[in-house]
């Protein structure tokens, strides 16, 4: 690895706390492993998978707080928890975890965000763990 790259690592290690390489790059391994898993050409479209999704909605817009009450019942199968906090008189704030074979977490997920009147939508693609 040439010099410069490895200083700035350094650097980079250092300002995240880490105590070695060795445990960085153990970390951007794993990291590279499960962003894999989520790339749509992989072959790995049933893999049982992790997914958090965070959205924020105005719950008397369009009805919005029972369409999504309503899609989350539609995936009952993928939503394994979710926890809701209503932020103000109209705003809610919304944290699902959904597991299961990756496209169907994937197309839940996509589809909670991109339902119209969200405000707010970031998925957090994650795992289970397994194998890592
Ligand atoms: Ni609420």
């Amino acid at each position: 690895m040439p010099d410069g790259l490895l200083e700035q690592f350094d650097r980079l290690i250092e300002a995240k706390g880490y105590d070695n390489r060795s445990e960085a790059l153990r970390d951007l391994v794993r990291q590279a492993l499960v962003d894999q898993t989520w790339v749509p050409a992989g072959g790995t479209a049933d893999r049982d998978t992790v997914a958090v999704l965070v959205i924020v909605y105005d719950h008397e817009e369009r009805e919005l707080g029972r369409k999504l009450t309503h899609a989350q019942h539609g995936h009952v199968g993928s939503v394994l928890s979710s926890l809701h906090i209503h932020l103000d008189e109209r705003h809610c704030l919304e944290v699902i975890v959904l597991r299961g074979p990756r496209d169907a977490v994937r197309q839940a997920a996509e589809g909670l965000v991109a339902t119209r009147g969200v405000k707010f939508g970031r998925i957090v693609r994650a795992t289970t763990g397994e194998g890592l």
